[in-house]
């Protein structure tokens, strides 16, 4: 069966986009994902996209694959990659901002006047049972606390975005070595259900330094999610602003931690790059 696929990016972070309207389930397995995002031998992308029906009053639902096939609940810069496909989708009926359900609720995507997207990220869970980690007791946050990976201990930070952080601010961030240090957190048996890691140096108090190994998908240029949770962590260590862009490999995001209504919000880039078709 022949499918169609469009390429899309958000700073780097890379994804197959499928659209899957006319079905309330993927059209492909775990395992074709982890196959078509494979560099050499498929398309190469850090995770596969699925547009499916929207589910109560949302207008689509959103579902990922991670490279490695795994499922997460959610994806920040793959949600903005998302609305400007299913613009592209919609057409002349294309709205400026969509309702989607993700497996962490509805998430609000809408297009600025200079072409990017900004998100409301919804509410940051803090408590180590949300996570979820077992660095502290179900109902307690985890904010610096030591964690020995590696070679050294670690200062971490907690947080989920629907998925799951570890935040740990660094002098260097350039100076960790991802691919010996990234798996050592993602398989802590700290982190029941993995988790993505993201290594920050503070350059200014509204200005920040990421690098990040992703839970199921490894070193990417960019995560979304991963720069909110990082300003997060930054606000409640006393080390930035609630309003914080966040310098990635792939390009800027740019965060702010409501004030008024403990919202996160989050704006950044997500461009189509080509389209194809499967098999
Ligand atoms: O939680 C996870 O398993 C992540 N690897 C999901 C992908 C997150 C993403 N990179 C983002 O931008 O939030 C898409």
């Amino acid at each position: 069966m022949a499918i169609e696929f469009t390429k899309y990016h958000g700073l780097g972070n890379d994804f197959i986009l499928i659209d899957n309207r006319h079905q309330s389930g993927p059209v492909l397995t775990p395992q074709d994902a982890e196959r078509l995002c494979h560099r050499n031998f498929g398309i190469g992308a850090d995770g596969v996209i699925f547009v499916l029906p929207g589910v109560g009053d949302t207008d689509y639902a959103m579902r990922i694959f991670n490279s490695d096939g795994s499922e997460p609940e959610m994806c920040g810069n793959g949600i903005r990659c998302f609305m400007q496909f299913v613009a592209e989708l919609d057409g002349d009926r294309a709205k400026d901002i969509y309702r989607i359900h993700t497996l962490a609720g509805v998430i609000a995507p809408q297009r600025q006047t200079d072409g990017r997207v900004k998100v409301d990220m919804g509410l940051p869970r803090l408590l180590a049972g949300e996570i979820p980690t077992t660095l502290a007791a179900e109902t307690d946050k985890v904010i610096d606390r030591p964690l020995e990976v590696g070679d050294r201990t670690w200062s971490v930070t907690c947080v989920s975005m629907g998925n799951p952080h570890c935040v740990a601010f660094v002098e260097d961030a350039d100076a960790i070595d991802l691919a010996r240090i990234g798996p050592q957190f993602e398989r802590h048996p700290e982190f029941p259900q993995r988790i993505n890691t993201e290594f920050i140096e503070v350059k200014a108090p509204n200005t920040v330094k990421m690098r990040v190994w992703e839970r199921g998908a490894g070193a990417t240029l960019a995560c979304g999610t991963g720069a909110c949770a990082s300003v997060v962590a930054g606000v409640l260590t006393q080390r930035c602003d609630r309003k914080t862009t966040v310098e990635l490999p792939g390009g800027p995001l740019e965060i702010e931690w409501s004030q008024d209504n403990g919202r996160v919000y989050m704006t950044g880039a997500a461009e189509r790059v080509f389209s194809g078709c499967l098999g």
